[in-house]
């Protein structure tokens, strides 16, 4: 798992794991596609833990419910009024999700916080200081871990995360901002990649960087804008929380490369802030 956190593989390793499991899903049923959950938005516009995300027809709740026989297990339903208990195949465990225990998180209606607000998300991908594809992915990847942390439960960790269907829909969206990226300069940027592109994606032995970089010809796939009424809107930028040790050091190879990127991040926040007072808001 290290090698694909904190490497430049982040990105290009979870476009083909959500893709193929997309593909899962199709084989059962052609007309399923993967949503996307843009917590950028459901962060301004709702109280999370009431959006359709986290009804009982959809995801689950925030916080998986208490029953006395399970303990704290996530119930999702499938859309029809059923619900279903899920259960992990590698062990007895069921499926956590705990996002209500932050109470800096879910309840004050900030998923992954004021740093990941729409007009915020769009000036990492405008922004000259994350004009390369490395130092970009890094940035992503730490603001993600964020959304991760808030979930709580399974999400909050790195070898559980995926046992939350949450995880996908996240990811989803952490690709729909590489997509924006990378298609805001698609001349220099859609074929960018900070090592060798015929690297392979780790534990899908066969399958090269270079094979995910174009999704929409490569992959077959491509992202629908928000439907109308989720706009994005203007927000003050606001300092991130520090990320818990066990993603800081997964993100960050070095103190020194911590430095580079949380500045970064402070850089572009004071930006857009000076932006926003500018023009009078
Ligand atoms: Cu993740």
């Amino acid at each position: 798992m290290n090698s694909i956190h904190g490497t430049s593989l982040f990105l290009p390793f979870h476009r083909y794991f959500i893709r193929l499991f997309e593909q899962h899903l199709q084989a059962i049923d052609a007309t399923v596609f993967l949503p996307y959950w843009d917590w950028s938005r459901a962060s301004i516009y709702q109280d999370p833990q009431s959006g359709l995300v986290f009804s009982s027809s959809a995801l689950g709740s925030v916080t998986a419910l208490l029953n006395s026989n399970t303990g704290y297990c996530l119930n999702i339903g499938d859309g029809s009024g059923s619900t279903y208990q899920l259960s992990n195949s590698g062990d007895s465990n069921c499926v956590q999700r705990l996002g209500g225990t932050d109470s800096s998180g879910f309840y004050t209606g900030r998923i992954g916080g004021p740093l990941t607000a729409p007009n915020v998300i769009d000036s990492y991908t405008t922004s000259a200081s994350l004009d390369s594809f490395n130092t970009y992915a890094k940035v992503i990847e730490y603001i993600h871990g964020d959304v991760h942390v808030k979930c709580g439960g399974d999400m909050s960790h790195l070898n559980t995360s995926p046992k939350d269907p949450l995880f996908f829909f996240h990811h989803a969206n952490v690709d729909r901002f590489w997509s924006n990226w990378q298609s805001y300069d698609n001349y220099r940027r859609q074929f960018a990649y900070a090592s060798s592109t015929s690297d392979k994606l780790v534990e899908f032995t066969t399958v090269t960087v270079a094979s995910v970089l174009d999704h929409q010809n490569s992959l077959c796939y491509s992202y629908q804008p928000p439907a109308s009424g989720f706009e994005a809107q203007s927000e003050p930028a606001q300092t991130q929380e520090a990320l818990p040790e066990e993603w800081h050091s997964m993100i960050f190879s070095s103190p020194e490369e911590a430095n580079d990127i949380l500045s970064t991040i402070a850089s572009i926040t004071q930006s857009v802030n000076d932006d926003l007072a500018a023009n009078g808001n």
